[in-house]
């Protein structure tokens, strides 16, 4: 729990910054956890790092593991639209935010068309891996379609790995289903520990046939959350926990959310922005409560590092998305265009696309360690951020103006680490470059001091360039943290010959609806 002298720092209006950089000066570098034996380096512990029954689990699940979502794609399935809890984040007629931005499922699918949509979807996409129930409401207050769900893709799809997410009120009493049907990933969404913190979260919640409010709601709510992360754990499950970082609310206390997940050997920990329009009609949208800045959710995100696992890779996608985490290939594969499909269904075709990405991986791996040689003795406490354009793979491989979205690493001498992302709208638009998107970009990737991108026309360049960040595209098609780290230590050498000052950035804006146009949403009508 936060001391009093804390709970005063935080104002309803801004983050507790103070309380967040004290805890990134306590921070104590990366180590092993004890529980499971993982390591915590975060979502982007690779094979080295983890004990081997944990990288099977984990290898090729595109959240659990920052190196899988280069190349593993998920899909969820729109089967559970009703919710047993109230959050200030979500309005019903919206998907669940949990585990989404608001945008909204274009449809919801019975048991049996999720099946068939899953069987469909994984024969044509043989890097998707996992199936996700994440919504459109909580899928433990829809146990019987989650539950079916889950056995019929068992049944058809047996290789994929089947995904949970929930917001913890209904989980005790699931667990041993939950086991049973080998569901080995859950996500449980934990914004506090807190009751009175949580009455500023959760008006109301559905216990027991009745309708319970306030501080009681959330202390139910919490105990219940808790209890059923330690059910899982204990019975070997992976569990990663989502948390809403809503400035002024709950930012600081994440830190003490951060410590009794891990104590209740929760795999990772995912701070995810609060997403908050008035358009979305949810309560903190029309309250005017805003979401955190890029800064803010970093300070937050290194201050947890530690303790739980942190994942920074989240794309808070909808509870219908289909593809590589950041990409949405869901209007592929809509009931009407699945019915007309030819399904062929091949299991050894799919192990062996597996099989060439893994070789794919481990080369990237080998490349960044080799380049990371190069930094050994340095002792330079630069760090900076950098973004980057890629379609995938691991690559720098999309043109600037086609990027929808910037991946962002940290460099530093310790090498490079992926931080997060960064949506953004479409500079080229189709022969034209637009200037507003442009601008937009820019105050998304502000806090970089470079872009990797496989091409850039000369208006972007000279624009990137007047406001401070170095477009780099000698790198085209090449690995993405070999090249980092190679930029990086080039740019040491400038400073350190006095060639380049070094400052450090601004902050930058969490862009909210970029990414997805108004046109490709539809309205569901509600829970
Ligand atoms: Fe889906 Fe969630 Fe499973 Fe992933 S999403 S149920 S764990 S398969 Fe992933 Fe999407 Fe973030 Fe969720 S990027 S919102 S963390
Ligand atoms: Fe919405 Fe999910 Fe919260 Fe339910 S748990 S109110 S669906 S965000």
């Amino acid at each position: 729990m936060e001391s009093p002298a804390h709970q005063e720092a935080v104002t309803s209006e801004g983050v507790d910054m103070e309380a967040i950089m004290q805890q990134v000066a306590e921070h104590k570098g990366c180590g092993t956890t004890g529980d499971s034996g993982k390591s915590s380096c975060g979502s982007s512990a690779g094979e080295s790092d983890l004990p081997p029954e944990i990288w099977e689990k984990v290898k090729n699940h595109p959240c659990y593991s920052e190196e899988a979502h280069h190349h593993f794609a998920r899909m969820h399935v729109a089967v559970a639209p009703a919710c047993n809890i109230q959050c200030n984040y979500c309005n019903r007629k919206y998907d669940c935010a949990n585990e989404s931005r608001p945008g909204v499922v274009s449809e919801r699918l019975t048991p049996e068309q999720a099946a068939k949509k899953v069987v469909a979807v994984a024969a044509t996409i043989p890097q998707m891996t996992v199936l996700g129930i994440a919504g459109p409401g909580d899928p433990l207050a829809n146990p019987a379609k989650t539950f079916k769900t889950f056995e019929l893709i068992a049944q058809t799809a047996p290789d994929i790995k089947l995904c949970l997410s929930t917001n913890g009120l209904a989980l005790p009493e699931h667990v041993e289903t939950i086991a049973r049907y080998n569901v080995d990933h859950v996500t449980i969404t934990i914004n506090m520990i807190d009751p009175e913190i949580g009455a500023k979260i959760y008006p109301w919640i559905f216990y027991n046939h009745k309708r319970i409010e306030g501080v009681e709601a959330a202390r139910i709510l919490s105990e219940h959350q808790l209890r059923g992360l330690e059910m899982l754990t204990e019975r070997g499950i992976l569990c990663k926990v989502n948390s809403v970082m809503i400035p002024g609310v709950n930012d600081a206390h994440l830190i003490e959310v951060n410590k009794a997940v891990k104590a209740r050997g929760a795999f990772l920990h995912n701070i995810m922005p609060l997403i908050s329009a008035p358009e979305h009609g949810t309560v903190y949208g029309l309250t005017g409560q805003r979401g955190p800045s890029a800064q803010e959710l970093k300070a937050l995100q290194d201050a947890c590092e530690g303790g739980a696992n942190m994942m920074r890779h989240c794309r808070q996608c909808r509870a219908d998305a289909v593809g590589l985490l950041g990409e949405d290939r869901s209007a592929e594969f809509t009931t009407e265009k699945i019915m007309d499909m030819e399904v062929n269904y091949d299991l050894e075709q799919r192990k062996a696309y597996q099989d060439a990405v893994e070789l794919e991986r481990v080369a990237k791996v080998e490349a960044k360690k080799e380049e990371l040689q190069g930094l050994s003795g340095e002792d330079s406490d630069i760090k900076v951020l950098a973004a980057v354009a890629t379609k995938g793979n691991g690559l720098i491989n999309e043109h600037f103006g086609h990027a929808k979205e910037f991946q962002i690493y940290e460099l530093s001498a310790a090498g490079s680490k992926f931080v997060g992302h960064r949506r953004v709208d479409l500079y080229c638009q189709g022969g034209f470059g637009d200037d507003t998107a442009l601008e937009t970009v820019i105050r998304a990737i502000n806090d970089c001091h470079a872009v990797f991108v496989a091409k850039i026309g000369g208006c972007p360049k000279a624009d990137l360039t007047k406001a401070g960040i170095e477009p780099v595209d000698e790198f085209a098609h090449e690995f993405i943290e070999k090249s980092a780290i190679s930029w990086f230590k080039t740019y040491l050498q400038k400073v350190k010959s006095g060639e380049v000052a070094h400052f450090p950035r601004g902050d930058a804006e969490i862009r909210q609806g970029a990414l997805i146009s108004e046109g490709e949403r539809k309205v569901c009508d509600g829970v």
